[in-house]
């Protein structure tokens, strides 16, 4: 009686202190974390009964010494039989019910069905892969934005707010050996998740090449990234931070590098993080543009914004032009 009192108290003790997992980082943590917690408490509760029977065995009915004789022969014992298949049954069922509901909670039921609706072959790469490689540029030349035939005019000086209702959404595409995120609402593209804490955010998930899978210790989630077949998945970012995003598919030799961060902001912070990011990709796709077109631009007009970063003077300009031109057409 004692004893069963004192396993009780310990495992119920123990599981709401095992110390096992990081940090609650999001809203959904918190559902699985008490998921976890139930399963630590019961299997505390039976790793301690096992042990401490067969500890209480060991002892009790020992070998005495000088004695040969035979343990009594016991045939089976059909109620205890019962008993011990009754109750893990019922811990199961209860577990089933509990992990399922968990699961319901986080919106696990409701992505599934959103993916199936919404399915859409591939992320777009276009402009990604202008506006990746064109945003080192951005701060050599933040003149060139005036005359700018952005295909989606941003303003600079208009002050970013989050879209008003439903979730925020962003885009993920895993590639070897990196995430690409996209947002959506601007356009901005960035190798680190960048999210607003208190607010659902809806992560589309594709993959480029071969299998990856998103995940967030922190946020206790984890979705695959399949090529051809978006997946999607959703969480409330609740404290502001930096986590690891870590790729946790096989997806290849450098599969071990595959990580970059998520960082959640204050709602304000993320504002005018995304507006940074706006005045710099605006300039950036401006020489995306500049760049991508070679033969509506002559050499100067391409290079004129960059004669003063790389300290060069118009005169030598143009005696680089003739190779110049020939190394753009070849
Ligand atoms: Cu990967």
């Amino acid at each position: 009686m004692l004893a069963g009192i004192a396993l009780t108290l310990v495992s119920l003790w123990y599981g709401q202190n095992h110390g096992l997992m990081p940090l609650e980082g999001s809203e959904e943590s918190l559902p699985i974390d008490s998921l976890f917690n139930l399963m630590m408490t019961i299997g505390t509760g039976l790793f301690l009964l096992v042990q401490g029977v067969i500890v209480v065995a060991v002892l009790r009915f020992r070998r005495r010494q000088g004695d040969l004789a035979d343990g009594p022969y016991i045939e089976g014992n059909i109620p205890l039989e019962i008993l011990w298949t009754a109750i893990p049954a019922v811990i199961v069922m209860i577990l089933a019910v509990y992990s399922f509901e968990v699961y319901r909670q986080i919106g696990g039921l409701g992505a599934m069905d959103h993916a199936m609706a919404h399915a859409q072959p591939q992320p777009q790469m276009a402009r990604l892969a202008g506006a990746a490689i064109a945003a080192p540029l951005a701060e050599a030349s933040p003149t060139s934005l005036a005359d700018a035939p952005s295909p989606e005019p941003v303003l600079s000086d208009a002050t970013y707010q989050l879209p008003g209702d439903g979730p925020y959404e962003i885009q993920a595409l895993g590639l070897q050996y990196a995430w690409i995120f996209t947002y959506p609402d601007t356009g901005v593209v960035t190798g680190e998740l960048h999210v607003p804490v208190g607010r659902e955010v809806l992560l589309k998930i594709n993959a480029q090449d071969v299998l990856h899978a998103f995940w967030v210790p922190e946020y206790r989630l984890k979705q695959d990234a399949i090529p051809g077949r978006p997946t999607e998945i959703r969480f409330t970012p609740r404290t502001a931070g930096e986590y690891p995003v870590i790729c946790a598919e096989l997806c290849g030799p450098y599969h071990g590098a595959m990580k970059t961060r998520v960082i959640a902001h204050s709602p304000q912070e993320f504002a005018a993080w995304m507006q940074e990011q706006q005045v710099a990709s605006a300039s950036g796709l401006e020489q995306a543009i500049a760049t991508a077109d070679p033969a509506q631009r002559s050499v100067e007009q391409i290079l004129a914004p960059h004669i003063e970063s790389l300290g060069i003077s118009p005169e030598v300009l143009q005696q680089l032009h003739p190779p110049m031109v020939h190394a753009h057409a070849s």
